[in-house]
């Protein structure tokens, strides 16, 4: 009797190529809260509050306390399992490219740690909502490396860009503003190009990034989803392996957990 994980096992083997689209469930097992899981980051800010534009206008400092707070939470987290496994299939024969919505870099460390000396590219990850770690000038647009110390005792003391003093910001998307858009069209070139869809950790309720897997399925692929619980991608999904990815990646990946 084939088992789903075999079947999605062959699914692999059998692509030609694959389009991942992650999201904050990869990063669980590293310790980086989900957004709508039980005791998710957002429970104790609701997502309106704190990240959209209009937040950050009206009251910048709550906005950059949650951030510093979260990148200093990310800045003990490791890649997992899961990450490192994503990353060697991309480093592999199959053209794979990862896209994500985290913000936590956890895919950009696993590249070079899974390359292990190797040319660490292709494993680097399409991220469409940005970068937790870096900032953006909100007038210029410059982008900086950012830092968890955030001094916000003042509205005076928030971090201002060294070129032309504008107010710095999170390099992330918020609610209501647009990605980026050529960040955009390549996440959904490569989703068009693909004859199969990874959709990991991911609750598939935030657009446009939860188009992603049905520019696959349009296009004729497959859809193999690996989660905790369903989504409203289960449906459309070839194979649907329910359990953690730290775990489940390894195993349908073919690369073991131990390595
Ligand atoms: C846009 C960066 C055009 C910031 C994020 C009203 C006004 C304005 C816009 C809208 C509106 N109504 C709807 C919209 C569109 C809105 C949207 O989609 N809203 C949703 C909530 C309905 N989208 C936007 O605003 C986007 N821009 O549309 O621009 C526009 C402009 C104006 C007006 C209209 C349209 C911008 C969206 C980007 C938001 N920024 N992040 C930050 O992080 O601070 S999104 C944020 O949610 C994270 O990036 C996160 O990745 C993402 C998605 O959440 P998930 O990754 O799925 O995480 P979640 O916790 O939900 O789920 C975790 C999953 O993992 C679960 O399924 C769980 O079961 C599973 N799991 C848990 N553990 C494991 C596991 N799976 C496997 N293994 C485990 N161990
Ligand atoms: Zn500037």
């Amino acid at each position: 009797m084939t088992t789903e994980m075999e079947r999605a096992r062959r699914l692999v083997a059998e692509a030609d190529r694959i389009v991942v689209l992650t999201g904050a469930g990869i990063s669980a097992e590293s310790g980086v809260p989900t957004f709508r899981g039980a005791g998710g980051l957002w429970k104790s800010h609701r997502p309106e509050e704190l990240a959209t534009p209009e937040a950050f206008a009206r009251d910048p400092q709550t906005v950059w306390e949650w951030y510093a707070w979260r990148r200093g939470l990310i800045a003990d987290c490791d890649p997992n399992h899961g990450h490192l496994a994503l990353a060697r299939l991309a480093l592999g024969g199959t053209p794979t490219t990862i896209v994500t919505q985290n913000v936590d870099g956890l895919h950009t460390r696993a590249a070079p740690e899974a390359a292990r000396g190797a040319d660490p590219s292709p494993a680097l990850p399409v991220e469409v909502h940005g970068a937790i770690d870096r900032d953006k000038c909100s007038s210029c647009g410059a982008r900086t490396p950012g830092t968890s110390s955030v001094d916000t005792s003042s509205h005076g003391a928030l971090p201002r860009c060294s070129t032309c003093n504008g107010m710095l910001r999170p390099d992330v998307v918020w609610f209501g503003e647009t990605l980026e858009p050529e960040i955009l069209s390549r996440a959904f070139q490569v989703a068009q190009d693909a004859d199969l869809c990874l959709v990991v950790g991911t609750s598939a309720l935030v657009q446009p990034a939860a188009l992603v897997p049905l520019v696959t399925l349009q296009n004729g692929g497959a859809l193999i989803e690996v989660n905790i619980e369903r989504t409203p991608l289960s449906g459309e999904a070839r194979v649907s392996l329910l359990g953690p990815s730290g775990e489940l990646l390894p195993e349908l990946l073919d690369v073991g957990a131990a390595t």
